[in-house]
């Protein structure tokens, strides 16, 4: 107690000596906010199995919240239909299967008022690539940018050299043709911008875009799967806009991790979407370059998370919140029957506010069951549970002090080996700091990963799926089961941007 209260009164002295303008400015200033309160008894499975250890470091999440002044977002008026990203048209006579173009675009977030903005073939975001399991395609970058980037397909089991990892810059104005093969289950993947230094700026900017592995088994059939007709691709991002409603990096850039005060879904601000079937699949994808979201429907009612990063769960799991870390994806189905004709429900952060607007279209009464594909698979074998540690993993720091195992990133540097193939179990530790460290989200390339256990504890079922991405909370110890199908250099690092542009990022070398 008294360390939380010591912690408590250097936080309020950062904050009041802080030159951070946000601080003046929002009315929402996250040690004002009696909402932010509620955080900590949070419905979620995973907190509640978390109550009975009486971890010291359980009320260290408000922390990480005020320092960066993390405040609610703005709700959505439910002003415009939400946008649902093109489908990436094949290229019929060419090559190469797919071309990608980075580009310089405009947004017109607010009435008449243009936004400089990043984008994939277009100005904001980019096309929603589908690739079905066991194809190989080949990819054709184009840089149109003014500045290096390269493009990193989130969660691909590919070899180094296709990763798009930071040592894969395409200058502006050059090209470059990769080679994906979705060898992998089905699942919802995404792709983004990886220049060291300025993959934050160029995320915030608008680069990003779903990936997604189709399998057309038969038992993948039994979910909702027309594409913007029941089954949405959601990409949750938030923003701050400066005074010439632009997107200024340089000014909002906060090195524990920019955050906005609007909220972005798809691109779109003010989002409603309207469904005309009572059963739809939501594919979210936490884009954002920082903040964490909780998300909850706003009646109370409960949906069935049915797939993690990289795969679907051992079977669906009955869900009343659910969080994600930046880059972390889910998948989810939520049924609309019981709702009434022109009622509104709606996505809701933690606090309550509405993010995404969901109004019913349909007039019919049907109800749909919700189907349950229960697999006979078992997620973690005995043997499995006991393999020992062979890599450990101390992520540690804060701003721009960040480090893995006591360093920063060195595109010279091999940090780890591991064998093509061979199993090996990852300790990651979140080692707190003197005013109780923060949550950090940690991302491997290359390798879809178990979650084998979160200090010593069996991890929920919704975490029971492959994952590329896991939280890891001031403190805790995960315990990840991780093979690498493919050889090459791939990073591991932190998935807030600032901290992964600061040097939170090492690579390891799969031989
Ligand atoms: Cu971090």
């Amino acid at each position: 107690m008294m360390k939380r209260m010591i912690g408590f009164l250097m936080l309020l002295v950062l904050l009041v000596g802080c030159a951070n303008p946000l601080v003046e400015e929002r009315p929402y200033n996250g040690m004002m906010n009696p909402r932010m309160e509620n955080r900590n008894s949070m419905m979620n499975p995973r907190t509640e199995n978390r109550n009975g250890m009486m971890n010291p470091q359980d009320g260290n999440r408000n922390t990480h919240m005020t320092l960066n002044n993390v405040g609610p977002l703005e709700a959505s008026k439910g002003l415009n239909a939400l946008k649902i990203p093109e489908v990436l048209e094949k290229a019929t006579d060419s090559e190469y299967d797919y071309e990608i173009t980075a580009q310089i675009g405009s947004t017109e977030f607010f009435e008449g008022i243009q936004t400089e903005t990043f984008g994939y073939n277009g100005d904001l975001l980019g096309p929603t690539v589908r690739l079905r399991k066991g194809e190989t395609v080949q990819v054709k970058i184009n840089n149109e940018l003014d500045v290096p980037t390269t493009v990193h397909w989130h969660g691909l089991e590919i070899p180094g050299d296709a990763d798009g990892g930071p040592s894969h810059l395409i200058s502006p104005g050059e090209s470059k043709v990769v080679t994906l093969k979705a060898n992998q289950p089905s699942a919802t993947l995404w792709y983004h911008p990886h220049p060291h230094g300025n993959t934050g700026e160029q995320v915030y900017k608008g680069l990003g875009g779903m990936l997604y592995i189709d399998d057309s088994d038969a038992d993948e059939a039994i979910y909702p799967n027309e594409y913007g007709i029941n089954d949405f691709p959601l990409i949750f991002q938030d923003r701050q806009y400066d005074e010439n409603s632009q997107l200024n990096y340089n000014q909002v850039m906060n090195f524990d991790g920019t955050i906005g005060n609007i909220s972005l879904v798809n691109g779109t601000i003010d989002p409603v979407l309207t469904v005309d079937e009572p059963l739809i699949r939501l594919r979210m994808l936490n884009a954002s370059n920082a903040r964490e979201y909780t998300f909850r429907l706003s009646n109370g009612a409960t949906f069935k998370q049915i797939a993690s990063d990289g795969s679907r769960l051992i079977q669906p799991v009955e869900m009343k919140e659910i969080i994600l870390t930046p880059s972390e994806r889910v998948e989810v189905l939520v049924d609309l029957s019981e709702v009434d004709l022109n009622e509104t429900v709606a996505i809701t952060d933690e606090f309550g506010n509405t993010l995404l607007p969901i109004e019913r279209a349909f007039n019919s009464q049907e109800t749909k069951e919700i189907p349950e594909m229960v697999s006979e698979e078992i997620f973690l074998s005995e043997e499995e549970k006991q393999l020992p540690v062979t890599k450990e993993i101390e992520l540690f720091g804060r701003m721009n002090m960040v480090t893995i195992n006591g360093r920063k990133f060195d595109p010279n540097r091999i940090d780890l080996r591991q064998e093509q193939g061979v199993t090996e179990v990852w300790e990651i530790y979140n080692r707190p700091d003197m005013m109780g460290g923060m949550t950090h989200p940690f991302h491997i390339h290359g390798t879809q990963f178990k979650v084998i256990s979160r200090d010593g504890i069996e991890v929920s079922p919704n975490e029971q799926g492959l994952k590329d991405s896991v939280l890891v909370e001031s403190g805790e110890r995960v315990k990840l089961l991780v093979s690498f199908p493919e050889k090459g250099v791939f990073p591991f690092h932190c998935h807030i941007l600032e901290h992964e542009d600061n040097g939170m990022m090492g690579l390891i070398e799969v031989y």
